[in-house]
């Protein structure tokens, strides 16, 4: 598991290289936006729940399939296994943010994740529609100017987007 200064060192030290000038830069600007990346995880970590439920409930209007008798979502066991999932991708693509490194999505949950759905028979393209809808629900709440000093989060809101893509592109 890597955060954005560990990435840097061992992409460094696998060249033998100092840090370049270009790889300092880079790290100068997360520090110096870190307040934003806090505000963004903590955002996100604070409307997790309202962010899945929502993002489920949509998924099943759009695909009512899941839901019905025989459907990968029909009966309480199987909704809260799939309730939990969203909420594990989501925690850890907050992981991913505060890191700024995508490595512990990647290893601790992304890793093997298309092969277990495929082994249970649950619908991996239907996964990674309901982390789109996390996305833009997750984006939403945290690119809100309200009560907050206002500021360019554009860089900021493409990396959350990535993280999200990126789960939803290894099970999908
Ligand atoms: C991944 N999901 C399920 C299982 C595992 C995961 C390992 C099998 C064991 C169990 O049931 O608990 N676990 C999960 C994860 C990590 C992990 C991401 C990462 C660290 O450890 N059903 C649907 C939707 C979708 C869904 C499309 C969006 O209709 C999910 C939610 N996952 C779902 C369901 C099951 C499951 C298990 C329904 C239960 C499948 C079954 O037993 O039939």
């Amino acid at each position: 598991m890597l955060d954005g200064f560990s990435k840097v060192v061992a992409q460094a030290d696998a060249q033998g290289q100092y840090i370049s000038a270009g790889q300092l830069d880079a790290l100068a600007a997360m520090v110096a936006d870190g307040n934003k990346r806090m505000d963004t995880v903590n955002r996100i970590t604070s409307n997790s729940s309202t962010i899945v439920a929502n993002a489920a409930r949509a998924l099943f209007a759009e695909q009512p399939n899941l839901i019905a008798p025989g459907g990968n979502a029909y009966t309480s066991r199987r909704m809260a296994a799939c309730l939990r999932d969203m909420e594990i991708i989501l925690r850890y693509v907050t992981y991913a943010i505060f890191a700024g490194d995508a490595s512990v999505l990647d290893d601790r949950c992304l890793n093997g994740l298309r092969e277990t759905y495929l082994a249970l028979g649950t619908p991996g393209s239907s996964v990674a529609a309901g982390v789109q809808k996390m996305k833009d629900a997750a984006i939403a709440i945290a690119a809100d100017k309200n009560g907050i000093t206002n500021g360019d989060c554009s860089a900021l809101m493409s990396e959350v987007a990535g993280y999200f893509d990126r789960a939803a592109a290894a099970v999908g």
